[in-house]
């Protein structure tokens, strides 16, 4: 068992679509623990920050323009192997290659507009955690149902 932290947010799509609801049940049903939120505009400068590993390509522009279009809702989220769970909940990052049952593949049609980030690995997962939150917006809390869920 890892229990691990993930970074997650809901893009400006995702709000702007009522659909927060919606992916949110998805990953509570699953039984993984929020342990941040936190709903903001992103300004310029942390887009760019978060996204510096795309600087340079051709979409970047695109890409910060539209995170930064509207509020979006930054979470930190923890469950046994969480990382790579959250990326086969999301699907693929262009929507038409993600499966039916993933939340781009159900609910989104274009890699510009896939709804959702999550990070790719441990390394990323702290870096975009600690980009984000500070220790006192993070809460280490026990849930009554946890045993339910991871033994
Ligand atoms: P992911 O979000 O699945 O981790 P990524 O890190 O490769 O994907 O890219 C980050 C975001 O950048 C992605 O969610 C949407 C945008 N993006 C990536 N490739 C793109 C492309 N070829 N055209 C337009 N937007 C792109
Ligand atoms: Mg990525």
């Amino acid at each position: 068992m890892a229990i691990e932290r993930t970074f997650l947010m809901l893009k400006p799509d995702a709000v702007q679509r009522g659909l927060m609801g919606e992916i949110l049940g998805r990953i509570e049903a699953k039984g993984y623990k929020p342990v941040a939120m936190k709903f903001m505009r992103i300004p310029k400068e942390l887009a760019e920050r978060h996204y510096a590993e795309h600087k340079g390509k051709g979409f970047f522009p695109g890409l910060i323009e539209y995170m930064t279009s509207g509020p979006v809702l930054v979470m930190v989220w923890e469950g046994d192997n969480i990382i790579m769970g959250m990326r086969s909940m999301m699907g693929k990052t262009n929507p038409q290659d993600a499966p039916l049952g993933t939340i781009r593949g159900d609910l989104a049609q274009q890699t510009g507009r896939n709804l959702i980030h999550g990070s790719d690995g441990p390394e990323s997962a702290k870096r975009e955690i600690e980009l984000f939150f500070n220790d006192y917006e993070i809460q280490d809390w026990k849930r009554s149902l946890d045993p339910w869920f991871t033994e």
